[in-house]
């Protein structure tokens, strides 16, 4: 039975088997949490390891090594941007399968590469614009959807600002 907690920190710092990314399409880098993994595992090394896989669908993931991170693996997520899904509900409920699918698949690399522990960002939440509680809703269900047949022991919510951080903690508590 795996854990799950919710901590306020720079993800990129976190010692666990693998971190997450809030990537693009084009696994190419970007601003906000994939600017601050590409710094810090080496930008070079990293964009010649994302470049292998010609870009990522939306609600998909791709694992990378974590070359300087503490973390061993990086899986690099790409969520829907919610502007997409204005058009109505149909539209979101499509954004929030999307969203589900990018933690879904997160947790079935983790089990392909023996990952026990393994951190989120909140996928979409930043320049994506992802409703936040909506957004935590989406993540603490899917992982405990799939969590036990996983072999995680470890899931951690790794939270950037405060208002996310209170968000996963009411959840998990
Ligand atoms: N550690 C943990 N969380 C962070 C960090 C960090 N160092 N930095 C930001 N966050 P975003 P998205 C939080 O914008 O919405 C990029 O350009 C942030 O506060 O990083 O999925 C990509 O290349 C927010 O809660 O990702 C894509 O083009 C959460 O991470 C696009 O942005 C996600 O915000 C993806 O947008």
């Amino acid at each position: 039975m795996g854990r799950l907690d919710s901590i306020l920190a720079d993800i990129t710092t976190l010692q666990v088997d693998a971190i997450v990314n809030a990537a693009n399409q084009q696994l190419k880098g970007g601003g906000g949490v994939d600017g601050a993994i590409h710094r810090a595992a080496g930008a070079q090394e990293l964009l010649a390891a994302t470049a292998k896989f010609g870009g990522c669908a939306t609600g998909d993931a791709v694992p990378t090594p974590g070359f300087r991170l503490p973390a061993k693996w990086i899986f690099h997520a790409v969520g829907p941007v919610w502007s997409v899904a204005r058009g109505g509900s149909a539209a979101e409920d499509r954004a929030d399968s999307l969203l589900a699918s990018c933690y879904r698949r997160c947790i079935e690399l983790a089990r392909e590469h023996d990952v026990c522990s393994i951190a989120f960002p909140a996928i979409s939440t930043g320049i994506y614009r992802f409703p936040p509680d909506r957004a935590a809703r989406i993540a603490v269900a899917t992982v405990n959807e799939v969590l036990d047949e996983s072999g995680v022991e470890e899931v951690i919510f790794c939270a950037f600002n405060d208002e996310t951080h209170a968000l996963y903690c009411d959840l998990l508590r």
